[in-house]
Parts: structure tokens; sequence; C-alpha cells
């Protein structure tokens, strides 16, 4: 039998080895950042497993994937769920003036610490939102919803094994094998030929539109390892010949602590597609919407955390607009310096980042102290920082940006539509995790647990504002 995290591990190795067939420059990645996580390891044997054990960040994967509407996201749910993915976080990418997204998104991964220990597989999966007239007139989103009916994403063969998998916290070795095969599969690229002028018509209004709605199937839009040190990871590929996007997104690399998470990716690479024209007949053509991406992990941040990161996001458009990359970068570290702490403790003691807390090995002599940075301080608690396990929206954007050919069209002055958790909640049937209440339930047990085994009540006032 394949317990439900046997069977995530293994789906993320399944995806993973066929995403390697599919895009060669994938393996390139993995291999290189196997090698960068290597090196970094050596070169900093006391720091370097801070924000997770090196074999789980070595397996460590997030996948993107797109569907066109609620049934396919219902569907998917159930393939998750079987996996010991839940729903986590409300993205809407619809907002960002410049980029042409009519998406909404939310992220499947392993909500327990002990679940994101054992394998932290995730993937963001993002809804088209065919009724939002800026992007689809009333005849083309009629056009595009009995386009979207007519197929079958992921089979009632695949959706009734998962929903079994769930109930039973698992599958048999052959339930599993075959499962794992027909799960993956549904993320493969066809070849089934793109209708050409229907595929041109949505490109024209969005790049990720045609990519989820102007064809029959749904593959694996790109897969991303993580690595310890991101800027070594783009310096390698860059000497491998390899083209990265101009910048890496997030926070800028600099003496303090890192924090949330900085991406970067190789842009879309051509793959060979089969096409229909209008005529009937079938030609070989191609597409370029699947890249590579990596990614390096931070602290998460408290909500009081997150709104100082959002407004040194703000500061540095300010400060940087007009400049190129490079000045864009060090706009991003002058804001840093100038906003947030130098250190960890900084960090805990303005209450801006998650930490859990252990009882120390070694106690001190004497009564505990009652506050918590004073338990600290004093070496009565170990303090670990919580590492953010979800995405960023403005990065998000920016990686579906820099990745798509055009940025397509939009009427602004027309209304959206509304979506929002609770939306997903329904097309889903489940419960959608808000990740700041993941990460504060984490920190208070590893508290209350302290507190405990010292006998005290812990005043840890800063550490929850
Ligand atoms: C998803 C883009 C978002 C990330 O890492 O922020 C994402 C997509 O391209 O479908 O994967
Ligand atoms: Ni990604």
């Amino acid at each position: 039998m394949l317990d439900t995290h046997g069977l995530r591990a293994a789906f993320a190795r399944s995806l993973s080895a066929m995403y390697g067939t599919e895009v060669p420059a994938y393996n390139t990645l993995v291999d290189v950042s196997t090698a960068v996580n290597r090196d970094y390891v050596e070169k900093h044997p006391e720091t370097a497993e801070r924000l997770g054990r090196i074999d789980r960040v070595t397996a460590e994967r997030h996948g993107a994937i797109r569907v066109g509407t609620a049934d396919e996201l219902r569907r998917v749910a159930h393939i998750f769920a079987a996996l010991g993915m839940s729903p986590v976080g409300f993205y809407d990418l619809r907002g960002a003036q410049e980029t042409s997204l009519p998406i909404v998104s939310t992220a499947f991964r392993p909500t327990s610490p002990e679940a994101l220990a054992l394998n932290p597989f995730r993937v963001f999966t993002s809804v088209l939102v065919t009724d939002d007239r800026r992007y689809f007139d009333e005849e083309l989103q009629a056009e595009l919803d009995t386009f979207l009916a007519g197929r079958t994403l992921f089979p009632d063969e695949v959706v009734d094994l998962a929903a079994e998998a769930e109930k039973a916290g698992g599958l048999g070795d052959d339930d599993a094998e075959h499962f794992l095969r027909i799960a993956t599969a549904c993320f493969e690229l066809s070849d089934e030929p793109v209708d050409r002028s229907w595929y041109r018509r949505l490109a024209g209004i969005s790049g990720v539109a045609a990519d989820i709605g102007g064809v029959t199937t749904t593959h694996i839009n790109h897969l991303t390892p993580r690595v310890l040190d991101i800027d070594d990871l783009y310096r390698r590929m860059s000497e491998l010949g390899i083209t990265m996007i101009d910048e890496i997104q997030g926070p800028p690399r600099w003496e303090g602590p890192d924090v949330l998470l900085r991406q970067t990716s190789f842009k879309a690479l051509a793959e060979r597609r089969r096409f229909r024209e209008e005529d009937g007949s079938v030609a070989d053509g191609t597409l370029s919407v699947r890249f590579g991406e990596v990614e390096q992990r931070g602290i998460a941040l408290t909500p009081a955390g997150r709104d100082l990161y959002d407004r040194m996001i703000l500061d540095v458009d300010e400060l940087a607009a007009g400049r190129d990359p490079a000045g864009r970068n060090d706009a991003k570290l002058e804001v840093w310096r100038r906003n947030l702490p130098a250190d960890e403790d900084g960090l805990a003691e303005r209450g801006l980042a998650f930490f859990t807390y252990a009882v120390a090995h070694d106690l001190p002599a004497g009564e505990p102290p009652a506050d918590l940075t004073s338990l600290v301080a004093d070496g009565w608690l170990v303090r670990t920082p919580i590492v953010y396990e979800d995405f960023l929206p403005r990065s998000a954007a920016g990686i579906f940006a820099s990745n798509l050919d055009d940025t397509g069209s939009r009427d602004s002055e027309r209304e959206g539509s509304p979506r929002d958790e609770a939306w997903f909640a329904q097309a889903m049937g489940r419960e959608v995790h808000d990740p700041m209440k993941l990460y504060a339930e984490q920190q208070a047990r590893s508290l209350s647990d302290a507190a405990g085994t010292l006998g005290i009540t812990i005043d840890a006032e800063e550490a929850t504002p």
C-alpha cells in the first residue's frame, strides 16, 4: 500500500520524469540546481539547512497548471486530495494593469509541517475567468464556454480512483501504480491538432487564454526546483548559454534574512505542435508557452511583515522608475536596508515573521523568565524560522508576463467579474485554507507545547501582533 504522502512523492517524481523527456532544458535546470545546493551546503554547513533539510529541498518542486472551468477545477482537486494537497490561498492575477491575465489562482499543497517535511510538492493552479468582460465579450464567452464544456481534461477513471485514495488514505500497490500513470498522463503535452484560427483569436486577447481555452487538453506548464542560492544558479545557467529573464523576482540578495520567495525563469521554448488549418488540413508549427523556473524560499512573514513587504515593493517601483534591471536591484537593496531588520532577532521582536520555538536541550539554571524575547536570549527556547510555503501574486504575474510573446488586449473600462476564496471553495466543495492562519497556528502550537514543557505561561505579545 502507498499512503497519501508516498503517493505525493511518487507523483512529483513521475511528473518530473515526464516533464524532463518533454522539456530537456528542465533536466539541465535540475542538474544545475542540485550542484548549486551541494556546493552551498559544503560552504555553509552550519546554516544551509535553516530553512529546510537538504533532502527535502533537493526533492522539492512546484508545478503550475491552468484549467478552464469550475468543473475542471473540482475534478483536479480530487487528484490533489488523493496526494494530500489542499487548496491554500487566493491569487487574483487580473489586477496588474500592464499585464493581461484573465485568471484567478490557488495553490494545492500539504498543510501540516509533518507532511511538508515528508514531501512539500505544490501546484499553482489557475482558472480562466471567461465571464470577465474586460477580456471576453458575450459572444466570445459563449463560444469559449461551449468549447470548454466539450472537453474532458480529467477522465472519470482518474477522478474515481482519486476519490477512493482520498477516502482510504492511500492505494494498494497496483492501483497506486495505475493511478500515478493515468494522473501523470493528464498533464502530458498532447499532439492533438490545435485549431489555428481559434487559438489565434484567443491569443489576441491573452496568451494564457489561448493556452487554456485554445486547446482540448491541458499540460503541466512548468516544474520548479528549489535552490539555496538563486544568484549562483542564475550565473551558472547563463554560463551554460541559457537565456534567463532579466530579473530575479521578489526580494533582492542582501546581507539580512531572506524572506518570502525569490524566483527567476528562462524563456518559454518553441515546442513542436500540430495545427488544423481552416481548410481542414493538418500542418506542423510551434508554440512557446512552457518555460523553466527556479526558486529560493525564505522566511514566512506575518500579516504585519507582509504589509511592510507590499509597501516596500511600491517604494521600489517609485525609486526604480525608468531604471534598468541592475538599477532596479539597487533600488530594492536600498529599500530593504532602510526598512527590514538586519537579522532574525529583529524580525521576531517586531513581529514581522513566523517562527517555531522549542525548549533547549541544556536549560540554564534558575527560573525561566516570562517573556518570549528573554526566553530566547537567555537560552531557554530555540527559535527556528518557518519557511514560506506559498506564492507571490506580483512575482507570478511577472513570471507570466515575461514569458508570453504578446501582452494581449483588455478593455479596462469594463467591469471585472467577482472571484474570491468563496468562489473557489464553492467550485470545489472544499475549504480554501488561509496561509497566514496555517503559519500562525504552527507558531502558536510550538509556543504552547514549549510553555507546557517548561510549566510556565509565555508572554508572546510581540510574536502574535
Ligand atoms: C503560473 C505562474 C505562477 C509562480 O511560481 O509564481 C507560478 C503559471 O505560469 O501558470 O508558477
Ligand atoms: Ni512557478
